[in-house]
């Protein structure tokens, strides 16, 4: 038996693990309580990484469509075939022809996020879609609008906050989100221990709410109503924004903030003046507030609005980027922040609806339309990274036709999911255990500072996904995949690319260094840890390669539990901010015209669907694992008693919900843990079978009820919460 650790890549808590292993094989899972970060944390998911690395429905070979099933390839006729396919298709076409969609693992897997990265470089395609448009892209572009930095994102200093007031957030069972935070109950526990509150607004009594001082129901899609209110309460209370914030454009924010009746707040919100009043007042009082949303807050209507108001809220209570507070954490990788030249969005727009691009991207609302829309830059090819965007994306009947249409689709996934259905190839991801791990994307967003590396436990048994997207880079150039001799050249060059960008940028620790002296140091490191150990050393913790004294790939290696590296630091806002005048803005245009699309919308009518997460699933995916089988992982219909009384059902009715994009069915589960007028149905499941995953356990998808065209304007991210449905009884109970 042999001890490895590993830090699991499944959510962002990143909680370290503990394997026992007997040679290939992981008999055993545990917390590793010596983690500095995760202290012992884990969950059912984490547990269940040894079932997905011995799953036999897990890939381990490329697969290539022949008639209405698959063959097993060799990675050079993979690699082969895709090559070809995209040449013709390029030819026939044009570059824009092919599409890209990344999914939310490639955020966890710095080997695939990087080797993608160089693919879409060499396919020079605008068609870059992204799980993004349907998850945080509205919180990412408040930031770049507010800091001019998409990438810094306030997240609540839990350690010390005594009051935290949180939207639209379920961290009990998420884990937390753009907001590192594994043993969370643990958290809420001590903030109440100390005197603390947690203040959760959301439709559903939420597991996290159950945990919370206070819980309050909110209609769906109004939490901009509710933070404009608060604003102007607690300016009438005598609060203004503190001294020592570099912003402009506050009393424009304030004058337009004006216009909005805490009347309609109220109606709009469902929560009574008298409770909007005490929030007020309990918030003035706190001496350490925060407040905090997320999918709730961006998945919705009004993402972008609501996620900008948030930090306004915590720019008046002076809350942000001072302890306690919203603060902006570190990590030891250097990320370089986008040029500061002007807020990345809407550079261009979409071919079919003129979506806006955002922060290099199109919506995933545009996906299905640009695949099926004849005319010039038509959709033909599209490269799936870990993702199932026909389970996760808005309108998926119409996607599922727009996917069975393409000339070419190749999906890169561990399992055979809906989405590779209609896949020409797919290729298999490493296991978790057989690549090395660093959460680049979201490694500044811990609720403390830490330096944690997992090396790979076991050497793969075929290309990492570092490799695969190198790989498919030379493919689309050569038509063919790389031999030895050329993979190391290709990833040589890359890295040479990478080192001449830290070495031309000034906020890296390597600036103006030499570029062979650099490579020289980097090169006992291989494969993506290569540019791992540069981003390290180049970084805020980094021994900026002999420049003084800091930290290595090797020595983060060296360490299993994770090196601390402290409490965030308050006062960083002058690093963060992007804009060229050094200033927040907190009146962009953008924002004050989503101002008058919020007051004169229209409420939404009847019933309305929000949806859940279950601990034993993640989005699409880990419903077929035997260990996270029955549980929460139900797809079930919440619905109030009172909702359920009106339209004559009874626990474990199957009903039809109709929504004026689709329907599905599901049984209906009674409980008092839902604002009547609000039901809730979970993501991630579908009805599809013959997905290679014997296991897999069926359920009704969420999203065939989601128009592609409901989206928050600004960011065009997909309104996925907040649908009106009808809800009718289909069988009756036996
Ligand atoms: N209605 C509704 N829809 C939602 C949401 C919601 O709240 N409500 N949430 C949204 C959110 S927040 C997100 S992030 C998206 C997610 O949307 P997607 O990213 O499109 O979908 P996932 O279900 O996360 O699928 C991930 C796929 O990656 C594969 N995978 C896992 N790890 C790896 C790996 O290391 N390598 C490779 N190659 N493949 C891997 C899995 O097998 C799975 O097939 O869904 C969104 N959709
Ligand atoms: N177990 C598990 N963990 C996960 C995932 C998973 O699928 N399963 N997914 C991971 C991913 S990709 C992400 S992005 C995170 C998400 O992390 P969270 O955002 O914490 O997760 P959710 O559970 O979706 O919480 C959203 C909450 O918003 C509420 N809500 C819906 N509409 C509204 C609204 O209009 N206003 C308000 N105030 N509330 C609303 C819902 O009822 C729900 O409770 O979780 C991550 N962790
Ligand atoms: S909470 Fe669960 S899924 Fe998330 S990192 Fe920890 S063990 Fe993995
Ligand atoms: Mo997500």
């Amino acid at each position: 038996m042999a001890e490895h650790y590993r830090i699991c890549s499944i959510c962002e808590a990143g909680c370290g693990l503990r394997l026992e292993a007997d040679g290939r094989r992981v008999v055993e899972i545990r917390g590793n309580t010596d983690d500095v970060f995760s202290q012992g944390h884990s969950c059912a998911k984490g547990l269940a990484l040894a079932e997905l690395d011995a799953d036999p429905d897990r890939l381990r070979t490329p697969l290539i469509r022949e008639g209405n099933g698959f063959r097993e390839a060799s990675w050079d006729e993979a690699f082969r075939y895709i090559g070809e396919r995209l040449e013709t298709v390029r030819r026939a076409y044009s570059d824009q022809s092919v599409a890209a969609y990344i999914g939310n693992p490639t955020a966890h897997n710095v080997g695939l996020s990087f080797g993608m990265s160089t693919f879409l470089g060499a396919l020079g395609t605008r068609q870059i879609y992204s799980a993004g448009t349907v998850d945080q892209v509205p919180k990412q572009l408040a930031c770049e609008l507010l800091f001019g930095n998409d990438m810094a994102i306030p997240v609540p200093d839990i350690l010390r906050a005594d009051y935290v007031l949180m939207l639209g957030a379920n961290p009990v069972v998420s884990n937390g989100s753009l907001w590192l935070v594994p043993k969370v109950r643990d958290r809420i526990r001590e903030l109440k221990a100390r005197g603390g509150r947690l203040v959760i607004v959301d439709p559903r009594r939420t597991e996290s709410a159950r945990l919370a001082h206070t819980h309050h129901f909110i209609r769906p899609g109004s939490d901009a109503w509710l933070l404009v209110a608060l604003i102007q309460r607690l300016r009438e209370s005598g609060a203004a924004l503190p001294p020592g914030y570099p912003i402009a454009g506050w009393q424009a924010l304030m004058t337009s903030l004006d216009t909005v009746r805490v009347e309609d707040a109220c109606t709009r919100t469902g929560l009574a003046l008298s409770t909007i009043d005490d929030l007020a007042r309990e918030l003035l009082a706190a001496r350490n507030p925060v407040v905090y949303g997320r999918v709730g807050t961006t998945l919705q209507r009004f993402g972008t609005l609501t996620s900008f108001l948030v930090e306004i809220l915590n720019l008046l209570l002076g809350a942000l980027d001072r302890e306690g507070g919203a603060m902006f954490p570190e990590q030891p990788y250097h990320m370089p922040f986008r040029p500061s030249d002007g807020v990345h969005r809407g550079r261009y727009a979409s071919r079919v609806s003129a979506y806006p691009e955002v922060l290099g991207q199109m919506p995933v609302a545009a996906l299905a339309e640009e695949i099926d829309t004849p005319g010039d830059g038509q959709v033909r090819a599209l490269f799936c990274f870990a993702g199932n965007p026909l389970v996760s994306n808005p309108d998926s009947r119409r996607l599922e036709r727009a996917l069975e249409s393409l000339e070419l689709l190749v999906c890169v996934d561990l399992y055979h999911n809906e989405t590779s259905r209609f896949a020409h190839v797919i290729l298999p991801g490493t296991s978790p255990f057989e690549e090395g791990h660093y959460d680049h994307f979201l490694g500044a967003m811990g609720y403390r500072n830490a330096a944690r590396y997992s090396p790979p436990v076991f050497a793969p048994e075929q290309p990492d996904e570092w490799q695969v997207g190198l790989s498919l880079a030379f493919a689309s150039r050569h038509g063919r995949g790389p031999s030895p001799a050329e993979l190391a050249e290709t990833e040589d060059a890359v890295v040479a690319g990478a080192v001449s960008a830290l070495i031309a940028d000034p906020s890296s620790g390597i600036h103006g260094a030499d570029l062979q002296s650099v490579m020289a140091a980097i090169e006992p490191e291989r494969g993506v840890e290569r540019l791992l150990d540069l981003g390290v050393r180049a970084g805020r913790y980094g021994d900026h390669f002999g420049r003084r004294e800091g930290l290595t790939l090797a020595q983060m290696a060296a360490q299993p539990n994770g090196i601390d590296l402290g409490m965030p630091r308050a006062g960083r806002l002058n690093e963060v901010l992007q804009h060229p005048g050094g200033h927040i803005d907190a009146a962009p245009a953008l924002i004050l015209e989503d101002l008058a699309r919020l007051t004169q919308s229209l409420p939404t009518e009847g019933l309305v669907l929000v949806g859940r997460r279950s601990t034993r699933m993640n989005n699409s995916w880990l419903r077929n694992l035997p260990m996270l089988a029955g549980g929460t992982a139900l797809c079930t219909l919440h619905m109030h008693q009172q909702d359920a009384a009106e339209h004559s059902l009874e626990d474990g009715d199957v009903v039809c919900i109709r929504s004026a994009t689709g329907e599905v069915q599901a049984p209906v589960e009674i409980t008092d843990s839902m604002m009547p007028g609000v039901v809730s149905l979970p993501h991630g499941f579908s009805e599809a079978q013959n997905l290679r995953q014997r296991r897999t356990r069926p359920g009704a998808n969420y999203n065939v009820l989601a128009a592609a065209g409901e989206v928050d304007v600004p960011s065009g991210t997909s309104a996925l919460n907040g649908i009106s449905v009808a809800v009718t009884r289909l069988v009756e109970t036996a």
